[in-house]
C-alpha cells in the first residue's frame, strides 16, 4: 500500500521495568552483579544491560559507590538497593540513565 500511517512509536514510550542491582540482567543477585559495574566503566567490559539497574543507590549517575553498595548488601548485611529492588518495577526518579537493553524482568 501507500504511505504508512502516522502512528509510529511514540517518543515517550514507557520505560521498561527492571530490578535494581541486577546489573547482569540474569534475574538473580550474585558477585557478578557488583563486579560487572566497575568492570564496564574502568576495564572496558560488557556494559550493564540496564544502567538504571546498575545505579544501585539511585543517585542518577553511575558511581563507584554503586557496586560498593551492592557488595555491602550482598555480603555484609548492608542496606538494600533503592527500589525497585525486591521485584520488577520502574525508576521512581528521573535521570539520564538508560535502560536500553533491559533483561526480561519477572
Ligand atoms: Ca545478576
Ligand atoms: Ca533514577
Amino acid at each position: 500500500m501507500g504511505k504508512s500511517s502516522g502512528s509510529g512509536p511514540s517518543a515517550l514510550s514507557p520505560p521498561p521495568p527492571f530490578r535494581r542491582g541486577d546489573a547482569t540482567g540474569d534475574d538473580g543477585f550474585d558477585l557478578s552483579d557488583p563486579v560487572s559495574i566497575p568492570g564496564h566503566f574502568f576495564l572496558g567490559g560488557e556494559p550493564p544491560r540496564c544502567l538504571d539497574a546498575a545505579d544501585v543507590g539511585d543517585s542518577g549517575a553511575m558511581e563507584i559507590g554503586d557496586p560498593l553498595h551492592l557488595l555491602a548488601f550482598l555480603f555484609l548485611g548492608g542496606p538494600a538497593p533503592a527500589l525497585p529492588f525486591a521485584s520488577c518495577g520502574f525508576d521512581a526518579s528521573e535521570d539520564g540513565l538508560d535502560c536500553a537493553n533491559p533483561p526480561e524482568c519477572r
